[in-house]
Order: C-alpha cells, then structure tokens, then sequence
C-alpha cells in the first residue's frame, strides 16, 4: 500500500511557499486554524531575524480538501510569503524591463551557495539561496500539521524541545524526560522551545551575546512520538526501515548535521547490557521498563515511544563574515550577508515534528492502508486488538 508524497515549492522572497501532499485518505476533518497554529510555532524563536516580524504565516487551502474534510485527492496549501513585495524587482517570475539584477557573488561558509552555483552553472548564488533557505520549511510544516491530524485518529502524537542551545542545555542524561512528565505547553510557550525557564534564560543570554558579536548558534532538538503499536515500519527491503526513514527525512531539514535515535551515538561504547531493553511480563501483556532503543528495533515501532535527537549547525550567515571569494573576480572578500536569525533551534524543532509526522503517518498508511479515514482507522483498531489478545502490547 502506498503511504504519503510531499512535494514542496517556493523562493524565500518569491510569491509563497506552496506543498502538494499525495495520499491523504478521505474523511480526514481538516481545518486551517490548526495548520496556521503549528505555522506560527515554526515562526517563533528567541533568535530569530527581522523577517519573522514581516510574516504571518497563515495557510490557503487549495485543493484536496471540500467543506472541512479531505476529498483523497492531493492536498495542496499555500502560505504567502509578505516579503514577497519588497523583493518585486529581483524575485518576480517574469523580468521586468530595464531591471538590472544584482548578482550575489560572494558564497557564504556553510551555506549551499558554494556547491549550488557550481551544480547550476549561475554566477549568482542568489539562484540558489532562495530556495536552499529554510524558507522552505513552511510547506513541510503546513503537510506536517495534515501528517499530525492522520496521526492523531490512531492515537499517535509527535512533540519536540530544544535540548541545548549553543552547548547551553538541559542537565538530563538520556532517557532523562518522559513524554508524559513533559509540560508541552511550557515548551510551546518557552521562546527557545525548552521546558526549563532557568536553562532557557541562560540560552537567551547566550543569543544576546551572539547577536551582540556577530555570531550565530546551532543546537540540539529533541522528538517523541508516542501512542504507536509495534510492528511498523519493516526489515524486509532497504526502504522499509524506518529508523533510516526517519533519520533521512529529519536529516533534510536545512542545517541538521546529526540525527541519533534511542542512545544514538552513546551505545557504541556500552557492552550489550547498557544498551538493549530487557522484557517483563506485565499484566496482560509485555512490557519493558527502559527504552533506550528510542522505540524502533530492526527497522519498526516497538510499542515505546520514538525518541530522537538531531543536531543543527549554526546559521552560515555571519553578521561578522568568514573569509570568503569573488567568484566574479576571484579575490579575497568577507563572505556575502544578508538580514537573517542568530539561532533557530526551536523553529527546527517544530520542522522536525513535522518530518516525524509525515514519515510515521506514511508508515502507517503503508501497513493499514484504507480510501478513508474511517477504513485507516478500524485496520489500525483490528490489529491493535490481535497484539493485545495475543499478549504483546496495549495502548495505555
Ligand atoms: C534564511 C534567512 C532568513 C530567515 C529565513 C531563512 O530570511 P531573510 O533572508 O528573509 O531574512 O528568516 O527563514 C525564514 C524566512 C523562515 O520563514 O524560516 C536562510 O538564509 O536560510
């Protein structure tokens, strides 16, 4: 069975940034309060730039979706980029006549312009820095909001927190937070997405002195998704395991040079019993009290929550630039700069909620299948009963 297609489309100052999201079952209710709810998360940050008192992320529905419910047809959304009008010259799709466009010729340490301009054969890496920005992520955050809804009828939820920011972070040791121990509205709340106030002080303190030198910052995010039953995702063929499935599709996200799952890069240096999650016989079925697994074996769900963590690099745009060339000329400049955000940690974590979202409800359509809701729905509900009845899982 075929799970979900994202496609995503749209320059940083071009008109607006469009997804088409393939494969969404009909009868989903689907309403644009909530996308625009998980838009304005993604737009928020302690760190971010000047463009973000610009836009208000807010979506247009535009196909797929008929009085309120998904019709099973593509899902197509777009959200406005405001910006869009003070870049009318240089980012509107037709030339305008007389108009001299002026080239972007220093590529920023970091960034994609480098490699995009030579991909491209351009001598303006504006070419390439208005799509490789993480701009972009507002289409996967609109579909992923779509992903949440799926989630949501089979009782699955995905959140995340920024772990540490700039090496300032939560003194918790793996598995240190439990989902349910998590006070989601704090983080949501927190300007740096973290639930401690006193660690997200000391981050804020840390973006001051940043912005203040010319500095950017990188961090940890951290995500859960908990409520799904064991058994999705595969090891039969190279595409069906989800742990690489999530690990690329977070991997993605502009900015992510990690992703570990579970304990990630510290099992390596534990012997097998610091690291695997022994069994109990529970009341009526199985259980296991650690879950340092991160809730996927051999490539599928295990019935524990997912936990992952990825780790962003700092912005590539330095207010104090690195050394850098004129490819027109191939002197030795400061890299090129332009207005953008210290930090964008939190933000990130919002765009890999949404990755999570869309990679696990893809997952579950996979294995469940079903032209409508309702039909997705009770497959779900028949072979969560068989694990139960046969002593394996049950949904708490
Ligand atoms: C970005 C640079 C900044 C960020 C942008 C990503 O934009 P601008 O150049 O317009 O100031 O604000 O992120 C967003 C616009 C967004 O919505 O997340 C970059 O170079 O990647």
């Amino acid at each position: 069975m075929s799970g979900l297609r994202l496609v995503t489309a749209g320059e940083s100052h071009g008109p607006a940034e469009l997804c088409v999201l393939e494969g969404v079952p009909a009868g989903l209710r689907v309403e644009a309060t909530s996308i625009d709810r998980d838009l304005a998360r993604r737009q928020r940050g302690y760190g971010r730039g000047g463009r973000m008192d610009i836009e208000r992320d807010c979506v247009r529905i535009l196909a797929g979706v008929r009085l309120g419910r998904t019709l099973g047809t593509p899902v197509c959304l777009l959200v406005e980029n405001r910006d869009h009008d003070s870049w009318r010259p240089s980012m509107q799709p037709e030339p305008e006549e007389g108009w001299i466009v002026d080239a972007v010729t220093v590529p920023r340490p970091g960034h994609a312009d480098f490699a995009g301009m030579a991909k491209y054969d351009t001598g303006d890496a504006r070419d390439i820095l208005e799509r490789s920005s993480a701009r972009e992520t507002v289409g996967r955050v609109a579909a992923g909001s779509i992903a949440r809804l799926l989630l949501a009828e089979v009782g699955v939820e995905v959140r995340g927190f920024v772990r540490s920011l700039g090496g300032v972070g939560l003194s918790i040791d793996f598995p240190g937070l439990d989902a349910a121990e998590v006070d989601w509205a704090s983080v949501d709340t927190s300007e740096c997405g973290c639930p401690d106030p006193a660690v997200e002080r000391e981050m804020k303190d840390l973006v001051d002195s940043a912005r203040l030198s010319g500095e950017s910052l990188g961090g940890v995010f951290e995500i859960w998704a908990w409520g799904m039953c064991p058994g999705v995702g595969g090891f039969a063929s190279v595409g069906d395991r989800l742990d690489g499935r999530l690990m690329g599709a977070v991997g993605s996200i502009p900015a992510i040079k990690g992703v570990e799952i579970g304990m990630g890069f510290a099992a390596a240096d534990l012997p097998g019993s610091g690291v695997h999650d022994p069994f109990h016989a529970g009341l009526g079925a199985v259980v296991r009290p650690t879950n340092r697994a991160g809730g996927l074996e051999g490539g599928m769900t295990n019935g524990m929550p997912l936990i992952l963590r990825a780790a962003m690099k700092p912005i590539p745009t330095l207010m104090k630039p690195l050394a850098s060339v004129d490819l027109r000329d191939g002197s030795e400049v400061s890299a090129h700069k332009e207005r953008s955000d210290v930090e964008a940690v939190a933000a990130a974590r919002v765009v890999g909620e949404a990755m999570v979202a869309l990679e696990l409800a893809s997952a579950y359509l996979e294995k469940f299948g079903g032209d409508t809701v309702g039909q997705f729905r009770s497959s779900v509900h028949v072979y969560e009963a068989g694990l139960e009845e046969r002593g394996l899982w049950r949904r708490s």
